[in-house]
């Protein structure tokens, strides 16, 4: 499967409900009602309000200027504007291929998929070739350390670990350390849940992202919020929190393959500005999708219906 069958598929919910819908309702001659339909539609699917009506004002204008409009010219027109809401700001492993090692420090509420997102990432690299080490820096449960550690049998990488309450600054600061002497490629850091509301456990997440850039000696790193599709629009809470927390360089939205929601991405990224790195569609290891904004926004507003892609 290529890319964009994969994402056909790990968007299927998104698809049928959405997509098919929206694929109905464009056969419709206009009328107010059609713009109505169409603005519940996008709401329904997360795109959010203030985007929803934004895309909407385009499309009328688009439609007034236009004499042949046929049933898939305005969704090609809507995918368009969608893959342009998404900011282009490469990771570094993009823009400085050559430095090493590439740090990625992974950050998010309890449960999102932090931690089975660092084993698929740790899985992505070593596939590429390349040599990975993982930090355990959720040191809160002994059993998120394990977690970790299974990754790391799996796929034949290191783990480095302390012991269950151990400060996770210090577990971060040692990963960095560790990867730069053992001249690893990449080295990526899972962090405990936290919610957003909890002020001790933001500033302890100032403190672990202080100490691995104060060991990249200023050199940059990925900060990744990871986050779940399947919350809608309380992820917003999510990224305003965080991101007043540490800077964050781009973020991760998981299962997706379980959510009929998928234009959450659109609406984070619209409002942020912030870069997708990958997407989630599965719990398996190669369930994390590159994030692609044409391919992305083909697959949300194409149903099975629509025509086919070209
Ligand atoms: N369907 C689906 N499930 C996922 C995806 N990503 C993660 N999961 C599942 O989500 C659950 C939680 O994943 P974890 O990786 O443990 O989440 P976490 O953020 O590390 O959790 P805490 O460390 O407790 O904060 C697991 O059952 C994963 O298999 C995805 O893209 N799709
Ligand atoms: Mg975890």
């Amino acid at each position: 499967m290529n890319l964009f069958q994969r994402l056909e598929s790990g968007l299927k919910k998104t698809r049928e409900k959405f997509g098919n819908s929206l694929a109905q309702l464009f056969r419709k001659e206009r009328s107010p009602s059609f713009y109505e339909e169409l603005e519940d539609l996008l709401i329904m699917a997360d795109v959010g309000p203030e985007q929803a009506s934004l895309l909407i004002g385009d499309l009328k204008n688009w439609e007034k200027n236009r004499n042949n409009i046929t049933q898939d010219n305005p969704l090609v027109f809507l995918e368009e504007r969608i893959a342009s809401f998404f900011p282009i700001d490469p990771p570094v492993w993009i823009e400085q291929p050559d430095w090493k090692p590439v740090v990625i420090l992974m950050v998010g509420v309890n449960g999102v998929g932090k931690t089975t997102t660092t084993g698929k990432l740790a899985s992505r690299f070593r596939s590429e070739g390349k040599s990975v080490i993982l930090g355990a820096a959720d040191t809160f449960r002994a059993a998120a350390v394990q977690q970790i550690q299974l990754w790391g049998e799996k796929l034949d990488v290191p783990v480095v670990h302390q012991k269950e309450g151990a400060d996770p600054a210090a577990v971060a600061f040692d990963t960095v350390k560790a990867a730069i002497a053992r001249n690893t490629d990449v080295a990526i850091i899972d962090t405990a849940g936290r919610l957003q509301t909890k002020h001790n456990l933001m500033a302890e997440l100032g403190k672990v992202h202080g100490l691995v850039k104060r060991e990249m000696d200023e050199r940059p790193f990925e900060t990744l919020i990871v986050l779940d599709a399947t919350l809608g629009q309380n992820s917003i809470s999510q990224l305003e929190h965080f991101r007043k927390a540490i800077p964050l360089t781009g973020m991760i939205l998981t299962k997706l393959d379980g959510t009929s929601k998928g234009g959450i991405v659109v609406s984070l990224a619209r409002k942020f500005h912030l870069p997708i790195r990958f997407i989630g569609v599965g719990e398996g290891k190669d369930d994390l999708l590159e994030f692609d904004p044409v391919l992305y926004s083909r697959a949300l507003l194409r149903s099975e219906e629509a025509i086919r892609p070209t």
